[in-house]
């Protein structure tokens, strides 16, 4: 049997405020997002989805890091920053946003509040969006002011979350809608609350900025959540590549404009707002598509994850793309994978060779997210 190597924990990879309680409910697996530690399993992956799915679960998702731009200039920023129209923005407002690169290449695809008139967080997925954010401030000469606040993440997730939360935090929490936030009190200390989260079973995140309360949150939604059958969880693989929600650095990067990754309708070209990549994006859509994001069917489970692309072939032998992400789904009855795909192979139903660790494997196009 090979040595299976462990992390090497330092400065650098940075712990959370919730990382004692995390290893206390026995995490597995961690990775690393946005340079801080992010569980991956907890019992076992099945299991974690089981659970998610009929149940509630408490995640510390402290590494979805905010970026803040405040200041005069703070709008201008945001929107210069992302190709979704934020003009109409709202305080209390979430919004899914891809941000791109001069070449349209996607940056990330942060959610991003608008928690004033000139104030905004980037709640970012894993690349280092503040680099960006101060530089184009600094080139541009914008009167703003962009930082790292110190906010940590607490999500509540599963069909259960909405109870619990409502005994924690009062039954306005019923009332938040989804990519909605509401600021509630706990223990005399305002917190954004959204109705929003990594999995399609519903929930809230709760964006902690004072570390110090950190512990005490996350043991008064255990306790409440006993009877709910709460326990520890985190975003996971099955649950989210059978939702369809997209991975940033896994199923796009800076490679990728967001009509590709399936955001076209983030992408308000015919909105009077200035981005950057604007152009790039008014090229990209007037020459179409040659490739996409789809799904991939397999009638037999795996016993591995994609830690490289896999390579996706044609029938006849042509490279046509590679796969991102995939995982074992009950509910599909075999390997499911997240695919980009050349045009010609997009037709939910066709057949294609994978070369994946375990040897070449047919696999059937679906839609994305699954059909
Ligand atoms: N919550 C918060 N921050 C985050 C994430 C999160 N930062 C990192 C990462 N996740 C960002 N990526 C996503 C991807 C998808 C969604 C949210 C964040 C998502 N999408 C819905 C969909 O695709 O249907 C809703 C989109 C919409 O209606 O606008 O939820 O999870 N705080």
């Amino acid at each position: 049997m090979a040595v299976v190597p462990t992390l090497s924990g330092s400065r650098r990879v940075r712990r959370t405020p919730y990382s004692d309680r995390v290893e206390a409910c026995g995490v597995k697996a961690y990775t690393v997002y946005n340079h801080m530690l992010l569980a991956t399993v907890f019992r076992s992956l099945d299991e974690d989805y089981q659970h998610l799915c009929e149940n509630v679960q408490i995640w510390d998702v402290s590494c979805e890091r905010q970026v803040e731009i405040i200041g005069p200039d703070a709008a201008k920023l945001v929107q210069l920053m992302t190709c979704r129209d934020l003009s109409k923005a709202k305080y209390g407002q979430c919004f899914y946003a891809p941000l791109v690169d001069e070449n349209g290449g996607m940056v990330n695809d942060p959610i991003i509040l608008k928690l004033g008139e000139d104030r905004f967080w980037l709640s970012i997925a894993d690349s280092d969006v503040l680099l960006w954010a101060k530089g184009l401030a600094s080139g541009r000469g914008l009167d703003v002011k962009v930082f790292e606040p110190e906010v940590f993440p607490l999500a509540v997730q599963g069909p259960m979350a909405e109870e619990v939360m409502a005994r924690v935090f009062g039954s306005e929490v019923r009332d938040i809608k989804f990519f909605r936030f509401a600021e509630l009190f706990f223990q005399n200390h305002g917190l954004i609350i959204a109705r929003s989260g990594w999995s399609r079973q519903g929930g809230f995140e709760i964006y902690l900025d004072n570390p110090e309360l950190a512990l005490d949150l996350w043991d008064l939604i255990w306790e409440t959540g006993k009877g709910f059958n709460i326990f520890a969880g985190c975003p996971n693989a099955i649950e989210r590549v059978e939702g369809g929600l997209l991975s940033y650095g896994n199923d796009m990067s800076s490679e990728n404009t967001p009509y590709e990754c399936g955001l076209g309708k983030y992408v308000n070209l015919d909105a009077d707002i200035d981005f950057v990549g604007r152009e790039a994006l008014a090229v990209s859509r007037e020459q179409g598509l040659s490739r996409k994001i789809c799904n991939i069917r397999f009638d037999v489970n795996l016993d591995t994850t994609v830690l490289e692309a896999w390579n996706v072939y044609s029938v006849d032998g042509e490279k046509i793309g590679y796969v991102s992400s995939g995982c074992n789904s009950k509910k599909f009855g075999g390997f499911i994978a997240i695919a980009m795909l050349d045009h010609k192979f997009w037709t939910s139903g066709t057949f294609v060779m994978v070369q994946t660790p375990r040897g070449d494997l047919k696999g059937r196009v679906t839609n994305f997210p699954f059909d």
